[in-house]
């Protein structure tokens, strides 16, 4: 039989060496007790190519005429653990016509073989992140994944010189013997579309300043917070002629925290003496600091990795943001009257609640101004409140239940002088969060309910009265379902449902410029015997519905125990309005 590395629960898209955190020789609490578990045996077809794995998202749009490809790395990344990231330079390929704005996608491509957990991996431009996800779990036959993404965004590094660095956290040794094989391409292609002269909330920055951990290193370029008190800070400086800013946030979550939404409050945990599972309740926030003023926040989509609660879920859907994770943009706009000075300021990060461990990095986003050396700027209005919060526990033992809500919002208005005349900004941020956690069957039934509303809105007006507004509305939801039994002989079962929904709507000016719609159910079990799986099943259905100017696309797709059962896609506007209510 074929082998295969599953991790239940605990322990995945995870970089820190494999430490079993918990005494193994506890009792049956399984939905509380998070280890990892492997197996030598494959619970799948026997055959001997190897499964191609996805995440099921709406397919890049590219322009017809591809300039160039060029392939900016190939690399087999066996014992890459705690060594410092992989470096190549990075040249712009010589034979690309033109600076226009071309569409530029970033490819990466991988395969492996053999026995694996699932690992978080960044890639970086001169120290600004372009890319975070999370390798798939390689099968004895072999896996072989592509991801694709637009970095377009990100065009006034990628037009120049730079160093490209690649860390992902692997450990090969003669159990864990999958090595990723990857290939890493970016493709430019040519567009027609015309330069904005006063550029819109669509156009690409001028210059990108990274907020990371400066090289050389070891590990990825991402700060690690390891606690709630954890303050992670860079020092960094502007030009003095930028107009606009925007903070982009990448953030993932490992170990003690790769399921935060489940985690128990510490009462709970000091009643029943079980230090040894993962506690600071149920909710995180990643804070955002400007010379220590909270200026932003992300309340993170609960991306589940590859091998997380059941890994068969995820086979070969893989799960929504695992192979490529959402970044979330902050509007600083308002607070350039406060770092257009000349001199250094710093932004910091911290994790509300936070246990080791999370990895938080940041790329500045800048617009500068070619016609003056100096723009000026003014912050008007600032608000930032505190986090409202309230936890409510009822239990007796191990089991019971708990209500968390907390919401947030933060609005700042200010003004900027550049050559295209005073733009006065307003940025928002608001959220809300709500957690319902259920504990039963002594602990070894857990059922997790999770939404989170996340809404930005960016309102940008000039003398002249031209209004631009962006506003961005998302959704967040979980379901866990959890229930393991056990089975004697250092054996049990455990069944687990989960949903997960990931909504965003956009408006441009009040008009929808795009909305998405993902929803994900996944249900398996697994018979885990001796840490392996012993046998099991994961199956998944998913809807994807997304539209913007350009047009719209849906598919609905289900698997089960390897195999997809139906796919259907629509590409066309009309043909879904007739065919999808
Ligand atoms: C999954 O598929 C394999 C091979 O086709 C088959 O042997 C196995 O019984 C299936 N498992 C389940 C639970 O249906
Ligand atoms: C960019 O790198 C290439 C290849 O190393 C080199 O030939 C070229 O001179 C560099 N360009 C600049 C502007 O440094
Ligand atoms: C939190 O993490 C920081 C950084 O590792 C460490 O210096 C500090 O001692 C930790 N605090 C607590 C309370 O563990
Ligand atoms: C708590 O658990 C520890 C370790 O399992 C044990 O040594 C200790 O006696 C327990 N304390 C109580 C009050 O049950
Ligand atoms: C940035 O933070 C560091 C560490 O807290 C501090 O030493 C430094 O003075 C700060 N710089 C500025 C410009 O505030
Ligand atoms: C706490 O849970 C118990 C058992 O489910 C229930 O009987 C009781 O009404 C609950 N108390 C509160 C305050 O919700
Ligand atoms: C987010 O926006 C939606 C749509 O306007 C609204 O219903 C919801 O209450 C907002 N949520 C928060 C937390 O602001
Ligand atoms: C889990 O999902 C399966 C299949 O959709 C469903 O039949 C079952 O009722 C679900 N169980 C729970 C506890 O939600
Ligand atoms: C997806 O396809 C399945 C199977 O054909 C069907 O039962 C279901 O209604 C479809 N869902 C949507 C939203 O179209
Ligand atoms: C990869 C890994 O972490 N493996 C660990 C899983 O748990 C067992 C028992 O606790 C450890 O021995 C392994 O090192």
């Amino acid at each position: 039989m074929p082998l295969m590395a599953v991790s239940f629960f605990f322990f995945i898209c995870f970089s820190v060496l494999q430490i079993p955190l918990f005494s193994t020789t506890t009792i049956h609490k399984t939905a509380l007790i998070r280890p990892n578990f492997t197996t030598q045996q494959d619970i799948s077809p026997k055959n001997d190519t190897p499964t191609t794995y996805f995440e099921v998202t709406n397919p890049i749009k590219l322009p017809k005429t591809k300039s160039c490809s060029y392939l900016v790395l190939k690399h087999d990344f066996a014992y890459t653990y705690g060594k410092p990231p992989i470096l190549t330079n990075y040249t712009p390929p010589s034979n690309c016509p033109s600076k226009k704005f071309p569409k530029i996608i970033l490819e990466w491509k991988a395969t492996s073989k053999g026995r694996q957990f699932d690992r978080i991996f960044g890639i970086w431009l001169s120290g600004v992140e372009i890319f975070r996800s999370c390798t798939a779990e390689p099968r004895p036959n072999g896996v072989i994944w592509t991801v694709k993404k637009d970095i377009t965004r990100y065009s006034s590094l990628l037009m120049t010189n730079q160093t490209l660095a690649v860390y992902i956290g692997n450990i090969v040794d003669s159990k864990y013997t999958g090595v990723y094989h990857v290939e890493i391409f970016v493709h430019f292609y040519h567009t027609e579309k015309v330069r904005n002269p006063f550029k819109g909330f669509d156009s690409v920055a001028d210059l990108i300043v990274p907020i990371s951990r400066n090289l050389p290193l070891n590990d990825g370029l991402w700060f690690e917070i390891e606690n709630s008190t954890d303050v992670q800070s860079k020092e960094f400086k502007i030009p003095q002629n930028v107009y606009r800013a925007v903070l982009e946030i990448y953030v993932s979550f490992h170990e003690n925290d790769e399921f935060w939404y489940g985690n128990l409050p510490n009462d709970y945990i000091t009643a029943n003496n079980r230090s040894d599972i993962a506690g600071n309740g149920a909710f995180r926030e990643v804070i955002v600091s400007l010379d220590d003023v909270v200026v932003g926040a992300v309340w993170p989509f609960t991306v589940i990795y590859t091998g997380g609660i059941n890994p068969l879920l995820w086979r070969p859907i893989s799960g929504i943001g695992s192979f490529d994770l959402p970044s979330y943009d902050i509007e600083i706009t308002p607070l350039l009257g406060k770092i257009l000075d000349g001199s250094s300021h710093n932004i910091s990060f911290s994790v509300t609640n936070a246990l080791n461990v999370w990895y938080v990095d940041a790329n500045l986003h800048l617009w500068l101004d070619k016609k003056s050396v100096k723009t000026e700027g003014k912050l008007l209005e600032f608000s930032s409140l505190p986090l409202s919060f309230s936890l409510a526990s009822n239990f007796t033992g191990l089991d019971g239940s708990f209500v968390t809500n907390a919401r947030r919002s933060i609005s700042m208005t200010g003004w900027v002088k550049s050559s295209y005349g005073i733009v006065t900004t307003r940025s928002s941020q608001s959220f809300s969060y709500s957690n319902s956690m259920v504990m039963g069957n002594d602990a070894n039934l857990q059922v997790v309910d999770q939404t989170i509303e996340f809404n930005d809105t960016v309102y940008a007006k000039t003398w002249s009265f031209s209004v631009q507004v962006l506003e961005s509305f998302k959704k967040f939801q979980l379901h866990m379902y959890s229930d393991g039994v056990e089975m004697g002989d250092k054996s049990y079962a455990s069944i687990s449902n989960v949903t997960l929904l990931f909504d965003e709507k956009r408006l441009k000016c009040g008009s929808s410029a795009s909305s998405v719609h993902n929803l994900q159910n996944a249900q398996g079990y697994m018979l885990v015997k001796d840490q392996s799986i012993d046998s099991g099943l994961g199956s998944t259905q998913q809807i994807y519905k997304y539209n913007d100017d350009k047009g719209c696309y849906f598919r609905n797709i289900s698997s089960s125990n390897y195999t997809v059962l139906y796919d259907k896609v629509i590409n066309s506007c009309s043909k879904l309005i007739n065919t999808v209510s």
